[in-house]
């Protein structure tokens, strides 16, 4: 009874999924586009291709990179296509030159960049067209494609952080997130029962190497926070002089307390008895209610420690935010299976700030674990490290080079990750000391007191 569909020559059911999978695809590639376009729009040229910080790339170094990604792998290897640009692949290549370095390359320039980018994604749109997605391990589900459009989505984040660190007039805009998605959370914290738990993926189909493939673990029992830390709770650790009492610091976390002289997260200053922070070139009160964004990993770790607490690891984050106790399974978001929506978190830079702790309960775990996704990335006490079975696909740069004990992990998106690109098995890391992501954190416990 299965019709086969001529051009495809995949049973009916099938085809239909692959045009499924084609829109998906140019709906994501349409949307991460019209993001760096704002991101990239929303300054003159010299905004472009100034130096915002030594931490980041010139704006106009991150487009153009966006644009020869594209190019090298859609255009290139899945097109079989002939260069757009031959010339500057080596430019483009992050692991060429420091982002420091990048303002005194010969970069394309803004307008050179812009059409750049748009003579890529022609071509790309044309082999989405003609291309199969189906047949190998590259193109299966759109995979190349997905693998794309997270790195522009990425990218797009780290504009938004070079965004934060610009100092100038305002010239990004939204509006703030609904006071009403906030809901009271009863128990400020979770116990998860101790047990196995699948952690990472074998099926979805967009998911990056490092996320591969699904293993069982086991996870002894645990408490987490309900919601992350607050800026309220931080400032409790600031006034009771944890900034200056090395007991809550780990002695790298010290070394570099001292040397960067930290007092607060970043971009926060004090005003008389109160405090302030910089967001997005807006001077504003600290407010109390939202999650504490830009701390490092060491100032996480202390405020852990402060609070007789510690930070989760990997599998416990994963395993708060996945398993589901009723059915034993997996699923991809804390709230369910479906992609996420604008009741389930605070994603896609839709509004420039995280969500006050509380919001969207109907984002929450089975067990009842608020804004493990959205809002904040959040730093865990785990290093970079491979599943058991890992395989760099379809190339070692993304993850496999970063594997050691150089980075930690961190969780969940922010309110400045697009929904491609985040998901319940999604792992990001960064250097400890790094601030200028949007970072935050929520602490954990053991179950049992240590004896
Ligand atoms: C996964 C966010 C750590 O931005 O450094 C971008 C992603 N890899 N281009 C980064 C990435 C290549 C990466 N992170
Ligand atoms: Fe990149």
């Amino acid at each position: 009874m299965t019709t086969t569909d001529q051009s495809s020559g995949l049973p009916g059911g099938a085809a239909t999924e692959v045009e499924r999978a084609r829109e998906r695809v140019a709906e994501a590639l349409l949307r991460s586009r019209a993001r760096s376009t704002l991101l990239t729009d929303a300054v003159d040229d010299d905004d472009l291709v100034r130096q915002h910080s030594k931490l980041m790339s010139p704006l106009v170094w991150d487009l153009a990179h966006i644009g020869n990604q594209e190019e090298l792998w859609l255009v290139r290897d899945v097109g079989g296509r002939e260069p757009v640009r031959s010339d500057i692949d080596e430019l483009y290549d992050a692991f060429q030159h420091s982002r420091a370095s990048r303002t005194e390359l010969p970069l394309l320039s803004p307008t050179e960049a812009r059409t750049y980018v748009a003579q890529v994604r022609d071509k790309v749109f044309d082999v989405l067209d003609r291309v199969p997605l189906h047949g190998s391990r590259l193109v299966d589900g759109g995979f190349a494609f997905g693998m794309i459009v997270q790195h522009e989505q990425q990218h797009d984040e780290t504009m938004l952080a070079t965004h934060q660190l610009r100092v100038g007039a305002p010239v990004l805009h939204a509006p703030d997130p609904d006071p009403a998605l906030v809901a009271p959370i009863g128990a400020r914290e979770v116990f998860v029962p101790a047990g196995e738990f699948t952690m990472g993926t074998s099926t979805e189909p967009w998911a990056l190497d490092n996320e591969r493939p699904a293993f069982q673990t086991h996870v002894d029992a645990f408490y987490i926070d309900t919601v992350p830390v607050s800026n309220g709770d931080y400032l409790a650790f600031i006034d009771a002089g944890g900034y200056d009492d090395p007991r809550w610091w780990s002695e790298v976390g010290w070394a570099y307390r001292q040397k960067a002289k930290l007092t607060a997260p970043r971009f926060w200053q004090r005003d008389g008895d109160r405090w302030l922070r910089t967001r997005f070139s807006v001077v504003e009160p600290v407010p109390v209610d939202e999650p504490v964004v830009h701390v490092c990993f060491h100032e996480a770790a202390a405020y852990a420690k402060w609070a007789g607490k510690r930070l989760p690891t990997e599998p416990e984050w994963e395993k708060a935010a996945r398993h589901d106790p009723a059915t034993g399974r997996s699923r991809r978001y804390p709230w369910g299976d479906e992609d996420p929506g604008v009741e389930h978190a605070n994603l896609g830079q839709r509004h420039l700030r995280p969500a006050p702790v509380g919001s969207y309960p109907k984002g929450a775990s089975p067990l009842g674990v608020r804004q493990l996704i959205g809002d904040v990335w959040e730093w865990l006490d785990s290093d970079f490290q491979p599943y058991p079975g890992f395989a760099a696909f379809p190339y070692r740069e993304y993850s496999e080079v970063f594997f050691g004990g150089d980075y930690k992990m961190l969780r969940g998106g922010s309110f400045g990750t697009d929904s491609a690109a985040v998901r319940g098995t999604f792992r990001n890391w960064d250097h400890p000391i790094r601030r200028q992501i949007f970072s935050g954190f929520r602490c954990a416990r053991d179950a049992r007191p240590a004896s």
